[in-house]
């Protein structure tokens, strides 16, 4: 398989998110520590935010790591991190929509 580049910040807790989820989820990923320079290099068109996870087939650019570990959820089946209850899934994502900002 192909690697995801995560763009992200040590101190960044979105970027931690992602990287724990890639990390949870088994999935090859290259960390790559965000700079003005790589910053000024990656161009995309959602938020000026980090973590920034890049897709191995076609490079394309994508922001919001809520949004990102539900594309991840479409795009893979193994070790999914939502919960099998529909109870729980639903606080599960109550707690996240609360949490995200
Ligand atoms: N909703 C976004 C929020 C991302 C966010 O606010 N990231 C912060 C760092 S934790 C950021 O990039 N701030 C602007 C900056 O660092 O230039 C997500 O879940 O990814």
């Amino acid at each position: 398989m192909k690697r995801y580049q995560l763009y992200g910040g040590g101190g960044s807790p979105y970027s931690q998110k992602m990287r724990a989820i890639l990390h949870y989820r088994r999935l090859p990923f290259d960390w790559i520590q965000i700079t003005p320079a790589i910053r000024a290099q990656i161009k995309h068109d959602g938020a000026p935010v980090i973590p920034i996870l890049r897709l191995p087939e076609d490079g394309s650019l994508h922001v919001d790591s809520t949004p990102l570990a539900l594309m991840l959820e479409d795009r893979h089946s193994k070790r999914s991190i939502l919960p099998t209850d529909p109870v729980v899934e639903y606080l599960s994502f109550l707690i996240e929509d609360m949490a995200d900002e």
